[in-house]
């Protein structure tokens, strides 16, 4: 059974009046006869209603900055928010330096009634000191959560007393929680921070090799960056940073001298890409590693970039050998997915880019969305004008970069940029939009009850989501796959990423489990109702 406008307003008419005119608008079925499908994007969620977003702070400490392994990463607050910020995002790092590895730690300032009352700065203080005592490590970041910004603690002078102190760089963000309508926020606040002090600071004045490029938003979730470094590697390229996954502080520093940006995940990161080409006039290419073909397109698009022969060669290459290895294991899966359907809703980009891999393995996806996502990444970028401001993003510290006097260079003639852009996404994304079928459904903000009414309306085979309702899923008998987490597995990026994610999602498909469970739609009359502003019905 399809989806059809009729259909998706009977699920509506479920809704109190005001809650569905608030949904309604980000709801849309795909239509490519008509030129624009406008969705409301980024705004708050109606209270009462269970979304699957987090907070800012989740965004600044727990995707950004967290992955940085070399930083000591303290938050201010509750132990709470701490705790829940400790390795539960899989973005995994190593070192050639253990001591200067501090992913696996979770370091909060254990907030108490009494520092709530009285002010937590010396507490805050007290926990930079025994940090530096114990780990010595080369910077600091300091993350707020929501009860910093209602006591006034002023974060920013303690983080200058201690740099004072102790001589290494200590940053500190505003990123309490309630600061945007989603994490989404959180991402901003980290860009614009590690733009001013830390990206640039670093004294090489040029990379070290050949085709030095950074990579943007990727987080190195289940090794996803792993797999795309020694696919860039083997090609020949010089990885100057990876922003954020298994980043290292003093690689960022340095990211100046890169001649390209790689941007995997727009959403956390697009504000940092373009900012490195206004500071360092470095443009920045959009990527997406995620699916065999995705993967090709990306490194072809980067070898135009570079528009250098052995490189070329070296890209063919690599693709035609990865290729040859991982065509035959991935047919044999595709032959159990073929056919089948697909819901994918994951925060900001993932909800595109998964589509890809996909309709590789001849999966069709009905339903896509973002948790937390803005209009360009539905529309596509060039509707970025046309949003408005809320009072919400004006939350966000405002931060303008201007091009470096000193190490302000083009990599590419304007020229030769303007006929590049012809050919490849510089400084460009589409909108998840153009990649989804006509009659296909496109959600922002889904939340638990329109999951449930479009699982039994439209029953896919596969869900891909988070923990917040992978349980709900598989109690309604469909297999679900995490693509927060990867369930523990992964990479899901690049060559290998697309055979094991083919491997994990046949294995589900395959599983008896499912014979097991009796929908509840199965054998059970469906209860009728409806809540109006009065009631229950
Ligand atoms: Fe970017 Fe992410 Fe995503 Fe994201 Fe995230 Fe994540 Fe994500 Mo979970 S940075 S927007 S805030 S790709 S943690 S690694 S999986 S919601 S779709």
């Amino acid at each position: 059974m399809g989806m059809n406008e009729a259909k998706l307003q009977e699920i509506l008419d479920q809704y109190p009046a005001k809650v569905q005119k608030n949904r309604k608008k980000h709801i849309f079925i795909k239509r490519s006869d008509v030129e624009s499908q406008q969705i409301e994007a980024n705004t708050r969620t109606i209270p009462g209603i269970i979304t699957n977003r987090g907070c800012a702070y989740a965004g600044c400490k727990g995707v950004v900055l967290g992955p940085i392994k070399d930083m000591v990463h303290i938050v201010h607050g509750p132990i709470g928010c701490g705790y829940y910020a400790w390795n539960t995002r899989r973005n995994k790092a190593k070192s050639d330096d253990p001591k200067q590895n501090f992913i696996n730690y979770c370091i909060s300032t254990d907030m108490q009634e009494s520092d709530i009352v009285f002010g937590g700065e010396k507490k805050l203080a007290k926990v930079i000191d025994e940090v530096m005592e114990i780990f010595h490590p080369k910077a600091i970041t300091l993350s707020a959560t929501c009860p910093v910004g209602l006591i006034g603690d002023d974060m920013g002078a303690v983080a200058k007393a201690a740099e004072a102190k102790h001589g290494v760089q200590v940053l500190s963000f505003s990123c309490e929680g309630y600061k945007g309508v989603s994490q989404s926020a959180g991402h901003h606040i980290a860009n614009n921070i590690l733009m001013e002090k830390v990206i640039g600071t670093g004294d090489q004045e040029q990379a070290p090799a050949k085709f030095p490029i950074n990579l943007l938003g990727e987080y190195n979730i289940g090794g996803d960056g792993w797999e795309v470094e020694r696919i860039l590697k083997e090609i020949g390229y010089h990885v100057v940073s990876v922003m954020t996954g298994d980043g290292s502080y003093e690689a960022i520093k340095n990211a100046h001298t890169a001649e390209l940006n790689l941007v995997q995940c727009h959403r956390s990161i697009n504000y940092i890409a373009e900012m490195l080409e206004t500071k360092y006039g470095t443009p920045w290419l959009k990527v997406n590693f995620i699916g065999i073909q995705g993967t090709i397109e990306s490194l072809r698009n980067m070898a135009l970039y570079f528009d250098d022969k052995e490189l070329t060669l070296k890209t063919e290459a690599v693709i035609a050998s990865e290729l040859a290895r991982i065509e035959p294991i991935f047919d044999q899966y595709k032959k159990i997915c073929e056919g089948k359907t697909a819901f994918c809703f994951v925060g900001g980009s993932r909800g595109h880019h998964f589509q890809n891999l996909f309709s590789e393995l001849g999966i069709e996806t009905l339903l896509a969305g973002y948790e937390f996502a803005h209009r360009d990444d539905y529309e596509g970028r060039e509707v970025i004008p046309t949003i408005k401001t809320d009072a919400d993003s004006k939350n966000i510290p405002h931060y303008t970069a201007e091009a470096d006097e000193k190490r302000f260079r083009l990599k590419v003639s304007p020229e030769k940029l303007e006929k590049l852009k012809a050919k490849i996404p510089l400084g460009q994304y589409k909108g998840m939009r153009f990649d989804m079928k006509d009659g296909s459904i496109i959600v922002d903000d889904l939340n638990h009850f329109e999951t449930e009414e479009f699982i039994k309306a439209l029953k896919p085979d596969i869900f891909t989501s988070g923990i917040k309702d992978k349980y709900v899923i598989q109690k309604m008998g469909i297999n679900s796959k995490q693509l927060h987490s990867y369930d523990y597995s992964g990479p899901y990026a690049g060559f290998n990423g697309a055979v094991k994610f083919a491997e994990d999602i046949s294995m589900g498909f395959a599983s008896p489990t499912w014979n097991f469970i009796t929908p509840p739609w199965k054998n059970q009359p469906l209860l009728e109702g409806s809540v109006t502003e009065e009631g229950v019905a």
